[in-house]
């Protein structure tokens, strides 16, 4: 008998959007109630992914072309993919992803505007047939999210880009989220963190619900 696949979700949002801030509490959440979890993060997740996001995330003399920089999403996920997501969701895992494909839609995409076409065409190359079953998008306010992560020390590539670039990127994950409202959920990060966890956690029992699961 073939082995069920695990449930794929992915966490998504904006800067500031509260990622951090929400996937350990999603994580027990699952933990406690049986599932056998990985939790992983892109770019990155396996040690040459890793690799890759720090070539990704730190600034260089050389300005990086916007097509060297989806290579390279795709060349860690590609890895990240094949090397651990692939293997763990066809034993029975759940995987719990900060950040994947719908995040190269959003910055590759809406941030650096290259074309949709592009980002679908390397999407089925290194993953076929396979998308998250659920995306849980943190979304917040530009403005807000800015604000929240001013008081780093030091800005990776990406934060040091223009409000405009940041607001494409909200507005094509708010598009996304849109028009399938069957695997998207949007999470309201504008609002206090214990707030924004309620509304996790009635999505969270929504997804068990679907998959069979008594939470
Ligand atoms: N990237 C890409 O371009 N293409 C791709 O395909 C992929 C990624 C996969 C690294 O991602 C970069 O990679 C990313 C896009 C690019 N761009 N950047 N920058 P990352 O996920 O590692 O980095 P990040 O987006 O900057 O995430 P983060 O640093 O983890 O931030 P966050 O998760 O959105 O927020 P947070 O750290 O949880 O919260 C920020 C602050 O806000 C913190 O002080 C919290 O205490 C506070 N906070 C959070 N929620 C609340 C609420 N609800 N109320 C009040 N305060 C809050």
């Amino acid at each position: 008998m073939n082995q069920q696949m695990g449930k794929f979700i992915t966490l998504e949002g904006n800067e500031g959007s509260g990622k951090s801030s929400n996937i350990s509490y999603i994580q027990s959440y699952l933990q406690n109630i049986g599932i056998d979890l990985v939790v992983s993060r892109e770019p990155g997740g396996t040690a040459l992914a890793e690799n890759i996001r720090e070539l990704l995330l730190h600034k260089h003399q050389e300005p990086m072309h916007p097509m060297t920089e989806l290579l390279l999403v795709f060349a860690a996920r590609a890895q990240h993919f094949n090397q651990l997501i692939l293997p763990s969701l066809e034993r029975g895992a759940w995987v719990l992803c900060d950040r994947f494909t719908d995040a190269t839609y959003a910055y590759q995409g809406g941030g650096r505007e290259l074309p949709e076409q592009y980002i679908a065409e390397l999407e089925t190359l290194v993953q076929k047939e396979v998308r998250p079953d659920y995306v849980l998008l943190m979304d917040v306010d530009v403005a807000t999210g800015l604000q929240r992560i001013a008081e780093r020390s030091e800005k990776d590539r990406f934060e040091d880009q223009e409000v405009a670039f940041f607001e494409r990127v909200r507005a094509c994950y708010l598009a996304r989220a849109k028009v399938d409202k069957q695997r998207y959920f949007i999470v309201d990060t504008n609002q206090p963190l214990e707030q924004a966890q309620k509304q996790i956690e009635q999505y969270l029992q929504k997804i068990l619900l679907e998959s069979g699961i008594d939470g």
